[in-house]
């Protein structure tokens, strides 16, 4: 199956959407993950977006939403934010290929983004959250310290000083995946799907914006990020990373 890349918008059919997407101090990378998550979405479904950079400071561009998180999608009149809700969106407005595979498929699926909101993000924000601050746009580095400081009751420093020990807890907390991963190629089976996509967007938040390879060669889940990379045309494999 050929799927047409995100951002090849001359190969796709005509539509309206836009993407607003959190963008490093470089707005070519683009690092987080629950956009990660709707990039592949739009990817598997053969949908192009206009794709735009977003800083977090720039509460004021997506007032229209609401609410100041990204990702934000809009499709003519239509505003969605919060990937899930946008995943099921688009699930909704343009059924085939069909992110969920069916009921059952969106209930599991959405467990799956829970654990991976739920358990990898601090997991990997142990790892990763001093190169974030690194790679943010200087107008950001304030607000980003402030706020995650605050929501981690401790200074970036103190938080991310064992970086050794934060791999070793995200590789175990791995661990249910790594076994299905033994099984099968995806997590939704032979081809992947969302639920795929929940789990590789919390990879490409790190490997837009930290230096640091999160996982071993010899992990099943290693290689089916690679698979992941590849897939869509190779668009996460081609994603711009931080310098
Ligand atoms: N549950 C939301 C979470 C969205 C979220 O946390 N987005 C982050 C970027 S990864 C954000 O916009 N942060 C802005 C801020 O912290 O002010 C989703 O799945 O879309």
């Amino acid at each position: 199956m050929t799927i047409a890349r995100t951002d090849d918008i001359a190969a796709q059919p005509a539509t309206t959407l836009k993407l607003y997407e959190l963008a490093g101090a470089d707005e070519a990378v683009r690092f987080s993950p629950h956009c990660w998550k709707i990039r592949m979405a739009l990817a598997h479904k053969g949908l192009g977006a206009e794709r735009v950079a977003w800083r977090f400071t720039e509460k004021d561009v997506i007032a229209f939403s609401g609410q100041g998180l990204v990702p934000v999608l809009v499709d003519g009149e239509a505003v969605v934010s919060d990937s899930w809700r946008i995943a099921e969106y688009l699930e909704e407005r343009f059924p085939h290929p069909s992110l969920f595979g069916g009921d059952t498929g969106r209930a599991v699926a959405r467990f799956v983004n829970s654990w991976a909101d739920g358990t990898l993000v601090p997991a990997i924000a142990k790892v990763i959250t001093l190169d974030i601050h690194g790679g943010i746009a200087a107008k950001d580095r304030d607000y980003f310290r402030l706020s995650r400081e605050k929501r981690f009751g401790m200074s970036l420093e103190a938080f991310t000083a064992d970086i050794a020990a934060a791999l070793r807890g995200l590789r175990q907390a791995l661990g249910p995946l790594r076994f299905t991963l033994r099984q099968q190629p995806f997590i939704c089976g032979a081809a992947p799907a969302y639920a795929d996509y929940c789990v590789f967007g919390m990879m490409m938040w790190a490997r837009c914006i930290s230096p640091v390879e999160l996982l071993d060669p010899d992990d099943p889940v290693f290689s089916w990020r690679d698979r992941l990379l590849q897939a869509h045309g190779g668009l996460a494999r081609d994603a711009p990373r931080v310098k």
